[in-house]
């Protein structure tokens, strides 16, 4: 384990870059990027995620990275969602008993939600990374310590975290198939289920996860234990809603051949899966064409975040695993994720982002012309989220998006909007109010999905 430092308390605030170069961030950054009229590949990881049904491609963030301009231009460039690495665990939220510290999960959920990302919670329960005070407490003491973080941290980031990691890391290694010993553990086998129950009230929204690591080979005990207890949980009506596998790999060999049964399984249980920690020693292209392949295969696999950006910001550096260099270029596990993500089809265009959004191939109906749209993400509530699309180079356009059930449109502005029978397709044209038009999405419980432009033509 790496012994870095997440630095002082007093991080340089964030610099916005030049407005032109945040826009254009924006629009990539949530995976949104302006589409052509005719179908292209995406080319940043979390557009391309975004475009195979709503997924996410996440990092780890260190918040005292985000004063480095360097990780920033990568961060808000490819991912749509981020966990921050070490900043909303128990030792950094409470540091000492019922004093909470917020400042620096705050600057990284900021960061993230000015620019569209959705935000992995971790961790609210964990037998590590406890506070001194915490180290020391037993019983029914621990216990209600315990409960009163998950409450009181939940609270403060009700609304703004998607999915949260409740539980860590709670089972033994090896062949026991049992708990793993800890303080917590010793407060009585019901201390998981108390905690998402606690999660579940302070914000009801929130998706709830239950998240370790050695439980990608499906055969194994743990992986097994760990599946015994979703299934008990959802029997019992004990609030889960996702299970996290960290899939921390130490190579290619070490990824299993039966990933996807593992994925599958759980998601059979009625549960949506993230692969919430991954990095393979030496990133080997292959491996990591595997599990984004695995991902994409299990509709309930949401999407993948990677533990680190470049090499350098990861746990284990010495061993690259990442998908970026150190000085930030992009690696042959870069390149096959983002052609698997596509489709199976290899980047196509600028492999950097342009400056300026993609211009649409020329649709030719009667009449000529052509015309772009471009999504640009608006305010997102717990329950909802606000969408503008402006259109560029016509008037006279009609541009189709393609909405994600459950989700559905409940408010429109400046367009004339109508739908496809099952509701999931909206055309727009305009309605005298100039060339951008706006819409409200109820979730319905689906925060991840996003609104996908599927065609602007002219007429
Ligand atoms: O250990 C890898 C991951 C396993 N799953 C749970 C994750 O939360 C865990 O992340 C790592 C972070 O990547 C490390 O950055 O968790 C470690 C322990 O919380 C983090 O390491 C700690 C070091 O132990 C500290 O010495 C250091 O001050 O990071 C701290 C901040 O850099």
């Amino acid at each position: 384990m790496s012994d870095r430092s997440t630095g002082a308390a007093t991080w340089p605030r964030l610099k916005r870059p030049a407005l032109v170069v945040a826009a254009v961030g924006l629009l990539f950054a949530a995976g949104v990027v302006a589409l052509p009229g005719t179908a292209g590949a995406a080319t940043t990881l979390g557009a391309s995620a975004a475009a195979r049904d709503g997924r996410f491609f996440g990092t780890a963030v260190a918040a005292g990275k985000l004063s480095d301009s360097a990780y920033t231009t990568i961060l808000d460039r490819e991912f749509n969602a981020v966990t921050p690495e070490n900043e909303m665990k128990i030792d950094a939220t409470e540091p000492q008993q019922n004093q909470f510290s917020y400042a620096n999960a705050d600057r990284i959920v900021a960061h993230a939600r000015g620019l569209g990302m959705q935000v992995r919670g971790h961790t609210l329960a964990w037998h590590s990374q406890q506070p001194g005070w915490m180290q020391n407490m037993s019983g029914s003491a621990l216990r209600q310590a315990m409960l009163n973080h998950v409450t009181q941290v939940a609270t403060h980031f009700r609304g703004q975290v998607a999915w949260w990691d409740v539980v860590n890391e709670a089972f033994a290694d090896g062949s026991s198939g049992a708990r793993r010993d800890s303080n917590l553990q010793r407060t009585g086998n019901d201390w998981i289920e108390a905690a998402f129950t606690a999660a579940r009230a302070a914000d009801p929204n929130a998706k709830l996860c239950y998240n370790d690591y050695n439980t990608d080979n499906w055969t194994a005990a743990k992986t097994q234990a760990v599946y015994r207890m979703v299934q008990d949980f959802k029997n019992r009506g004990v609030p889960i809603d996702c299970v996290g596998l960290q899939s921390h790999f130490t190579g290619g060999s070490s990824y299993p051949s039966n990933y996807r049964t593992t994925l599958s399984s759980f998601a059979a249980l009625g549960v949506d899966v993230h692969i919430t920690e991954l990095d393979i020693t030496n990133a080997p292209a292959t491996a990591y064409t595997s599990v984004t392949n695995d991902c994409l295969a299990v509709a309930r696999c949401r999407g993948i975040t990677v533990w680190g950006i470049r090499d350098s910001d990861s746990w284990r550096s010495g061993e690259s695993p990442l998908l970026f260099t150190s000085s930030g270029g992009k690696k042959a596990a870069y390149t096959s994720v983002l052609t698997a993500l596509n489709n199976g089809a290899p980047p196509t265009g600028p492999t950097t982002p342009p400056t300026t959004p993609p211009t649409v191939p020329p649709t030719t109906p009667p009449g000529g012309g052509s015309c772009t749209a471009s999504i640009t993400p608006g305010t997102v509530w717990a329950d909802r989220y606000n969408t503008t699309v402006t259109v560029t180079g016509s008037t006279t356009w009609t541009v189709t998006i393609d909405i994600t059930a459950p989700q559905k449109v409940s408010t429109t502005w400046n367009g004339t909007f109508t739908w496809s029978n099952n509701g999931n397709t909206m055309t727009i044209k305009p309605n005298g109010s100039g060339n951008t038009f706006g819409f409200t999405t109820m979730t319905n419980g689906n925060t991840t999905a996003r609104p996908r432009i599927t065609a602007c033509t002219t007429s």
